[in-house]
């Protein structure tokens, strides 16, 4: 068991990548331009800034691991409001791969990361931490606009992700 840490914790990020992604399959029509506030950053806006968040991690800590990104899915800012769902899947399925490459990279020759984090796989639960956090948020914004995702329509793309064994 001890030998399949590594790839067991390169797994839960790959859930959480997939179970972001079946949130914005979900998303009901127009549910990229809601927000929780009136000053607050769209459904959108969420998403994007968790795309660059990955990508900023992994430029402060493992920059060798970002060329392998395309430049098209590099966002200019940081909150870009992306209204194309299939512009924001891709970016966000790159970012996820790249954290993915660079924890993997890192953890694997052991070698810190360069700014933050005690070990490398530390960015990894920060970020698992950080898009719960921000997927909470969605899912509430949404529901403020009476836009609510239903439980039994999210469930099995989020909660299952995690808790479902896959078929032996
Ligand atoms: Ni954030």
């Amino acid at each position: 068991m001890v030998s399949d840490l590594l790839p067991a914790l390169l797994d839960s990020w790959d859930r959480n990548s997939t179970l972001l992604l079946n949130l914005l399959r979900l998303l009901p029509e127009g549910g990229l331009g809601v927000r929780a506030t009136a000053s607050g950053p769209t459904v959108a806006q969420l998403l994007t800034h968790i795309h660059s968040v990955r990508l900023s991690l992994v430029a402060e800590n493992a920059p060798e691991f970002l060329p392998s990104l395309p430049p098209d899915l590099s966002p200019a800012e940081e909150w870009t409001d992306e209204r194309d769902p299939a512009q924001i899947e891709r970016m966000l399925a790159a970012s996820a791969q790249v954290v993915h490459d660079a924890v993997q990279g890192r953890t694997q020759a052991g070698q810190a990361m360069n700014l933050h984090y005690d070990h490398p796989l530390l960015m990894l639960q920060h970020l698992i931490w950080h898009e719960g956090y921000h997927h909470g948020q969605i899912k509430l914004a949404l529901k403020l606009a009476g836009q609510a995702i239903a439980d039994e329509d999210a469930g099995p793309g989020t909660w299952g992700v995690w808790m479902n064994k896959e078929p032996k």
